[in-house]
């Protein structure tokens, strides 16, 4: 995927140089296959691209300078880490490798084989030693979501320092209580690790960065509405996936670029597939880079994705935090606040979610929702239940979709997704 020789930094951060020469072969030809047969995508897509291309290459060669200049590297693995606070230091938030089927055997060792894909993975990359995203963190960041990840962490921590963040189960006033705490608590460990205080300045700072980071994902979202359908969802799906790991700044200013042209190609009626062609939400487990399976296997079928009720999507960029906020404490409060506004389906009871799908719908002029859950997915998979039924009432079709990282079910996903879509026409 990279041009430049990286391996004497992959090197000194510990990798497996053979396995992650594999990986980046089959990677490389996975995007080639998956996103370059894509016609007529936007110009400004060739800089998501090359930050693609240079993943484990460029972008950790900026860590690593980074980190040299005395700043820390944090990686995480979900929406409920408060990306402002991290920032507010100086340190940088990436989002850790958990979306292909790697290290699977290494993962099995530690981990039982009916466990959820994304935290196989997770835990496959580090044991493997193939995530550079890993290796160059000084710190990890889990937290108490479900009980698959809350256990893998534990292990997780054998092999990389895992500071854990407890997320309520609930949204009573008593759980933001808990939950602020947890924040008050994160912003110590972070500035102890960092060696710098956060301060109503710097936590501003942080605070408008992610808010805008969030507000561009949500012009870019909102775009998407129109008929047809300028942007594909694979393309829509990898701007959210590399905002977890992009440069912020330049990432903001990037996809304001390419929402621009993507603005100019709605004026002019220039769309990615013809009007008529089936539009789809595409709502449950949240797809880490790079797992495009799912919407690749829908885009090829004749359909186009329109959203992402997702946490690499909608759910973790709708809610900004409010920025009216003068003192540190008000800030930890609007904090506090956002951040429990998302519907996670780890939350009991959650009808936020079911609320908000439908809200979707109605907005994104969606003809069906595909429902994706990563396979032993227990919130997602039960959820389903109630999501399906909402939408029922209102004939709104939906497709549920259990699966994992692996290829060998892609023939009857694809079968089963041709069905509903000739449904979902009619
Ligand atoms: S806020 S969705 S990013 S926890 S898919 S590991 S839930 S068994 S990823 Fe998530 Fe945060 Fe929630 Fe979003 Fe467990 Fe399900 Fe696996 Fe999951």
């Amino acid at each position: 995927m990279t041009q430049k020789d990286y391996r004497p930094m992959w090197k000194e951060l510990g990798l497996n140089l053979v396995g992650h020469d594999q990986l980046l072969n089959v990677l490389g030809q996975a995007y080639k296959d998956i996103y370059m047969r894509q016609e007529n995508r936007p110009k400004g897509m060739q800089y998501l691209d090359f930050v693609i291309s240079e993943a484990h290459g460029l972008r950790i060669e900026e860590l690593m300078e980074t980190k040299k200049k005395g700043n820390k590297v944090i990686g995480t693995f979900c929406v409920y880490v408060p990306e402002e606070l991290i920032l507010a230091v100086g340190a940088t938030c990436v989002g850790l490798c958990a979306g292909a089927e790697i290290g699977i055997d290494e993962a099995e060792k530690v981990l039982p084989r009916n466990t959820c894909a994304l935290i196989k993975s997770f835990m496959g990359f580090k044991l493997a030693g193939l995530c550079p995203y890993i290796q160059a963190s000084d710190l990890v960041v889990g937290e108490t979501t479900c009980d698959g990840k809350k256990k893998a962490y534990e292990i997780l921590n054998d092999y990389k320092e895992t500071y854990v963040m407890e997320i309520p189960q609930m949204k009573t006033e008593r759980d933001r209580t808990l939950w602020r705490g947890e924040i008050i608590q994160f912003k110590d460990k972070v500035e102890q690790l960092s060696g710098r205080k956060i301060t109503s300045e710097n936590l501003r700072e942080g605070i408008k960065i992610v808010n805008n980071k969030r507000r561009v994902l949500q012009r870019l979202s909102s775009l998407r509405e129109a008929i047809p359908s300028p942007i594909s969802g694979l393309d829509a799906l990898l701007v959210n996936q590399i905002a977890f790991y992009d440069d912020p700044l330049r990432f903001t200013k990037s996809v304001n670029d390419l929402c621009d042209e993507i603005e100019d190609r709605i004026k002019k009626g220039i769309g990615v597939v013809k009007n008529g062609t089936p539009r789809i939400l595409v709502s449950g487990s949240p797809m880490a880079v790079p797992n495009w399976k799912i919407p690749y296997l829908i885009e090829t079928s004749g359909a186009i994705v329109v959203a992402e009720e997702s946490c690499v999507g909608e759910r973790s960029t709708r809610d900004l935090v409010d920025e009216s906020g003068k003192t540190l404490d008000e800030m930890i409060d609007a904090i506090t606040d956002r951040y429990m506004k998302i519907d996670c389906a780890c939350f009991t009871p959650n009808v936020e979610r079911t609320d908000h799908i439908l809200d979707l719908v109605k907005e994104f002029k969606a003809d069906g929702v595909i429902h994706y859950s990563i396979q032993f997915c227990t919130p997602y998979t039960v959820e389903a239940y109630r999501v399906e039924k909402a939408l029922q009432e209102k004939g709104i079709p939906m497709l549920k979709i259990e699966t994992d990282y692996g290829m060998e079910d892609v023939g009857q996903l694809k079968t089963r997704i041709e069905a509903f879509l000739e449904m979902v026409k009619k």
